[in-house]
């Protein structure tokens, strides 16, 4: 690998770890990757699914868009460039109207609106430091950092007047919210990821998975009764068991191949859905709720062409949605089911650009 190269894998990586939650980190390309392959002259066909896809921003990096329970505004989250730290941001479907609704401060993820459409949930590190937050050093290799200062806010869907709903130390992200106004969110408070529910104002806090492993990225199914999410559980004893709470304790992660599940809404009856060793992430729910629309790098395991995919519930009908040869991921399903909304790598002016689309949804 020459110079040049070795700095497009580099630059390529550091760009995608803009995106921080754990499990954006899926995206970023491993050292070494293999170049991409040319994209199939025939993509709108094999593409089936999806029709009039369209581009909603156009550089930077921007991820995880969200719609609003009345299906007219998109949440997500975007920064100009690598080096940047990503703001909250609203806009309406058709991608104009953005509008910046976090105070500009730290760095933010992983945005919701709340059932009623009213209020916006995202997580922030500004209460921490107002300033960006230094990435760590890569001393201990392809890791990647878990920052500390992430607490969950709620505000009004401009922006205005937000409030914690998490004041813990450690990692508290990832909500999302069920149709019942209840908080499903991803936290280390107990010394590992695991999900945690609450109520719409951050009280009455329940903890839901008591796995050792990264739990997170988790979805309610459309009637409230199920939750979705990715997570990994390595074997007590094992290196990579005793390497994964190392890292934790200093707040890192290595990206790992993750595995979805779904488990009842009360924590009862945790189901494995996928068993393929690949990084299998971001399952949303089918508007009937009875399939999952997930991401993951199954025909490329160590390489970052993520593709979406759909799959039942019980784990059978895996079914290959997208088949651009460069990242596809977090997608989420309209309300009514008509559009998808996906972040992807495609058509980007920038190496490492990710941009918002949506699409028709052709069943
Ligand atoms: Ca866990
Ligand atoms: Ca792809």
């Amino acid at each position: 690998m020459n110079v040049r190269s070795t700095l497009v894998a580099a630059t390529v990586a550091f760009a995608a770890a803009g995106l921080l939650r754990p499990d954006t980190l899926l995206m970023a390309q491993p050292p070494h990757a293999p170049a991409m392959p040319p994209v199939p002259a025939n993509l709108g066909a094999l593409e089936g699914h999806l029709a009039d896809i369209r581009m909603l921003t156009d550089k930077g990096e921007n991820a995880e868009a969200y719609f609003s329970p009345d299906g007219t505004h998109l949440i997500f989250q975007s920064s100009p460039d690598p080096v940047s730290c990503d703001q909250m941001y609203v806009m309406k479907i058709d991608g104009t109207d953005r509008r910046r609704v976090s105070n500009g401060e730290g760095r933010t993820t992983c945005g919701f609106f709340t059932t009623d459409a009213r209020q916006i949930t995202y997580a922030s590190t500004h209460g921490k430091a107002a300033a960006c937050p230094e990435r760590p050093s890569m001393a201990q290799g392809y890791v990647w950092p878990i920052f500390d200062g992430y607490d969950i806010y709620k505000a009004n869907a401009d922006g205005s007047g937000a409030v914690a709903l998490t004041r813990t130390p450690g990692y508290d992200a990832e909500a999302t919210m069920g149709p019942h106004g209840r908080i499903v969110f991803t936290s280390v408070r107990d010394g590992d990821m695991e999900l945690y529910t609450m109520a719409g104002d951050g009280s009455d806090v329940k903890r839901l998975t008591n796995l050792p492993g990264p739990d997170g990225g988790a979805f309610y199914s459309p009637d409230g009764t199920q939750i979705a999410f990715r997570g990994r559980h390595p074997q007590a004893g094992t290196p990579e068991f005793t390497e994964y709470f190392a890292l934790l304790k200093q707040g890192l992660w290595r990206p790992t191949s993750t595995e979805l599940y779904i488990v009842n809404a009360d924590g009862s009856q945790l189901r494995q859905i996928t068993n393929n060793g690949a990084a299998n992430f971001a399952p949303f729910w089918t508007p009937d709720g009875k399939r999952l629309i997930f991401s993951s790098n199954l025909h490329n395991v160590k390489g970052r062409n993520f593709d979406l995919f759909l799959i039942d519930a019980n784990g059978s009908g895996l079914e290959q949605v997208t088949h651009h040869p460069d990242f596809d991921g977090f997608p989420m399903f309209s309300p009514d089911g008509k559009a998808l909304v996906f972040a992807s790598n495609r058509q980007q002016k920038t190496r490492g650009d990710t941009n918002i689309f949506t699409a028709r949804w052709k069943p």
